[in-house]
């Protein structure tokens, strides 16, 4: 899979295309196939993706009543949480606009804080795409004068989330884990005991706190996943 950056302000990709001749919308993301075919729209995406390696079991069985409450929580997440942010990162945003947003997202994540309360995940004991989607929206919280420290079911599915390896692996794909890594290796080695040593951090890395807004980025992948996965070091 490769990706390509967009400049959301100016629509150009990192390779001087201009990003309304791929996306007429003018919206990040997009998933290129490999028969040039193009794929937009979040939760599209997500379970396009999903469904090429159903082994991952990211997404229930199409035709399930968990894949429609998964399309449930996809739908919410896209429409109310990542569109009600939207407003709050544009600096014409009238300030009673403002508000108004940040109380809805505040009232939303009250309802969130109840239900992850009681379960580790939207899907309750699983893992889904609906959790990568809800993290990653809400990793932006902070940058939009949400505070959600006061959430603990809320900092806890955030710190839950970010922990999982292949979450890691795709932050660092990114770019966004560049504070952690001059971390790890800052540290002294440690002392060698003839094994490789895996890549797994001592220390919790905020994922509240990207450093690099995600949004900037177009994600311009290819249909084998494979190689991506594969040549990921935190395999
Ligand atoms: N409905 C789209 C919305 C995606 C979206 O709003 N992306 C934002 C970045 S988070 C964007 O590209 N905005 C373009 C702009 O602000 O001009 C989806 O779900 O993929």
């Amino acid at each position: 899979m490769e990706l390509e950056r967009v400049d959301i302000a100016s629509k150009r990709t990192q390779t001087g295309v201009d990003f309304l001749t791929v996306n007429p919308k003018g919206n990040v993301p997009v998933l290129e196939l490999d028969d040039k075919d193009l794929l937009t729209e979040s939760p599209a995406i997500m379970q396009y993706l999903a469904d090429l390696k159903p082994e991952c079991e990211l997404a229930p069985p199409n035709g399930t009543m968990a894949r429609y409450r998964l399309q449930e929580w996809l739908g919410f997440v896209n429409s109310d949480l990542h569109k009600g942010y939207s407003p709050l990162f544009n600096s014409a945003t009238p300030e009673l606009v403002r508000r108004e947003r940040q109380g809805a997202l505040s009232r939303y994540y009250g309802l969130l804080e109840k239900l992850l309360t009681t379960q580790p995940w939207l899907l309750r004991e699983r893992f889904s795409v609906a959790d990568a989607y809800l993290f990653t929206v809400t990793s932006r919280a902070p940058h939009a004068g949400l505070d959600i420290s006061r959430l603990p079911a809320i900092s806890a599915f955030q710190q839950r989330v970010g922990e999982r390896p292949h979450v890691r692996g795709a932050l660092l794909a990114e770019g966004l884990l560049r504070d952690w890594l001059q971390e790890i290796a800052q540290q002294p080695a440690p002392a060698s005991t003839g094994q490789s040593t895996p890549l797994t951090p001592t220390r919790r890395f905020d994922t509240c706190h990207p450093r690099v807004n995600l949004d900037k980025y177009m994600h311009n992948a290819r249909r084998n996943t494979n190689s991506y996965i594969e040549a990921a070091p935190w395999r």
